[in-house]
């Protein structure tokens, strides 16, 4: 989000340094004369907490800021646009305003996204960083990553951590993600982090897929992507976690599992089954092949929010063949993206810590 401040230039008595209008970003802060933008401005009130970037505090009053306007578009007194403000490409800007010579640019402000404890690889990353372990909730964006990269060459870096060492409960991380969990993206070009998965994967879609492979423009179908997207995140990976922690983990006596045990396998069969009939298109008679899109569908990211814990069916030894038989259409939907190239990237080898020893970040133990 960029900032500006009120029209300043406005005020009388302002010294001349007051009198300039600036820009804000949470990286970098520039100021502009005072004619470079119109007077007669829509911007609305202040957002009074904001806080002035350190650099700027001594050059200028930490008044009133604005949200600086949605595309970050701005135009001269003359009607002539001076650069496009892309808040999502700060190093590309900072250049182009530096080059118009109007504009005078201040230091970039240190990232608050770190600490000395950060590990170095990720406290060094630029632009996108993605910190993970390949577990289901990982994949999910390890396989958005690849997908995108094999459309755009989208670049991204990419540390490795050991779930099992609580690395992720430590001060460094919880600062990324108070949650605590894995994965995280970064943005360093605008010092931003994001976490749960599936606001991750509709970050990265917004950031980078210009043409809308993986999601949809038309408003209903991409209601159609947002509902299969939560309905996974919210009644599919939490019962079928479940299940693999009564089952695998738990440490407590069988007796006393039992109980959750069938609880969460019905739950999670029950949700199985719902995916089912609508893949089947049991009551639109029309069968799909993927979860979100007109007709039979369209692969997007509500397909890779759920694939990489669906595909893990058998995982906690809980569900068997036989449970399985119910559900056709969702084992051919399984084998369908498995067969995607950069599906078996984003499940591969790449993200395996044993063979990517140099992406491991943390305690390794
Ligand atoms: N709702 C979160 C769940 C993330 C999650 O549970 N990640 C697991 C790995 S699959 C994790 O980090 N577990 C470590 C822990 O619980 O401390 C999301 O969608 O991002």
């Amino acid at each position: 989000m960029w900032y500006k401040t009120p029209h300043l230039a406005r005020h009388s008595g302002r010294s001349h340094l007051q009198s300039q209008t600036y820009l804000y970003h949470h990286s970098i802060c520039m100021r502009l004369p005072p004619r470079q933008l119109p007077l007669q401005s829509t911007y609305r009130p202040s957002n009074p907490s904001f806080r002035l970037p350190r650099q700027c505090r001594s050059i200028s009053q930490p008044a009133r800021f604005v949200p600086f306007s949605g595309t970050g578009r701005v135009s001269n007194t003359r009607n002539t646009e001076i650069p496009t403000l892309l808040s999502s490409n700060v190093n590309r800007l900072r250049h182009t305003l530096i080059q118009s010579r109007n504009l005078i640019l201040i230091p970039k402000m240190t990232s608050n996204l770190y600490t000395n404890e950060t590990p170095e690889p990720i406290r060094n990353s630029k632009g996108l960083h993605l910190i993970t372990q390949s577990t289901p909730n990982g994949q999910k964006v390890q396989i958005l990553l690849e997908e995108l990269k094999a459309i755009y060459g989208t670049e991204w870096g990419t540390s490795i951590i050991n779930i099992g060492t609580n690395e992720q409960k430590k001060d460094w991380f919880l600062r990324l993600n108070p949650n605590g969990r894995i994965p995280v993206v970064i943005d360093n070009d605008k010092s931003f982090s994001v976490m749960e998965t599936s606001a991750e994967l509709l970050y990265l879609v917004d950031r980078e897929d210009k043409d809308h492979h993986f999601d949809f423009t038309d408003p209903l179908e991409k209601s159609q992507l947002l509902q299969w997207l939560y309905f996974w995140h919210g009644s599919g990976a939490p019962y079928q976690g479940q299940v693999n922690h009564f089952f695998k983990y738990a440490p407590a006596p069988p007796d006393q599992l039992q109980y959750a045990q069938t609880r969460f396998k019905n739950e999670t069969l029950r949700v199985f089954g719902v995916i089912e009939i609508h893949l089947s298109g049991k009551y639109t008679s029309q069968p799909r092949e993927y979860l979100a899109g007109n007709g039979a569908g369209k692969y997007s990211i509500a397909d890779i929010g759920t694939w990489p814990w669906i595909k893990g069916w058998g995982f906690s030894g809980a569900l068997t063949d036989e449970d399985m038989e119910a559900f056709p259409h969702l084992l051919k939907w399984i084998d369908r993206i498995a067969e995607r190239p950069a599906v078996k990237r984003g499940v591969g080898d790449d993200y395996n810590a044993a063979k990517r020893p140099e992406l491991y970040v943390g305690d390794k133990r």
